[in-house]
């Protein structure tokens, strides 16, 4: 059984309705009672396309997915909800991202392990904190290291 996290990420079409269903659909590839999700976090579009701003957050699961198994599922969501692949950095319905799949680091042609980005994104790395305070990433580094008071004045929390 693995650990994985996976960042969401909507800007179109309701994004909080995009995350919820997400998250449901993520429950489905979970083991019982093992889905975390973050607080979700308004954000500012990262990238220099003109776009709408983003609702961001982090889920966490055990799972017997492989790795490629997990990716398939998660692409098959996008799908499910209307993803359309037309601009690398456009904007989308939803996006999920697998951050971590437990250690393993992993560079191949479908699947980069860390993912690549996580380390300089607010919206990645503060709803990862709150649901994982005192995790450590594979290369060692601490989570709580790669996250500054810069990073969270850049994001809103999204009040339920
Ligand atoms: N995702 C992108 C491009 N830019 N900006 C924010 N704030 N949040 C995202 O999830 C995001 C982005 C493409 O994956
Ligand atoms: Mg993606
Ligand atoms: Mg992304």
């Amino acid at each position: 059984m693995a650990l994985v996290y996976i960042a969401l990420g909507a800007n179109l079409d309701e994004p909080l309705q995009q995350l919820n269903s997400a998250a449901q659909a993520l429950a489905k590839l979970a083991e019982a009672d093992s889905l975390t999700v973050s607080p979700f976090y308004r954000s500012v579009p990262m990238g220099d396309i003109p776009q709408p701003e983003y609702l961001n957050g982090v889920a966490s699961f055990h799972t017997s997915l492989s790795p490629l198994e997990l990716l398939d599922a998660l692409q098959a969501i996008e799908l499910n909800q209307g993803r359309q692949r037309l601009l690398r950095w456009g904007p989308r319905t939803l996006d999920l991202d697998m951050l971590l799949y437990d250690d393993l680091c992993l560079n191949s042609e479908r699947l980069t392990l860390p993912h690549y980005g996580m380390k300089q994104r607010s919206f990645v790395l503060v709803p990862l904190f709150d649901i994982a305070p005192e995790l450590t990433l594979p290369c060692k580094t601490r989570l709580n290291q790669l996250i500054s008071p810069a990073m969270r004045d850049e994001l809103q929390r999204h009040q339920e």
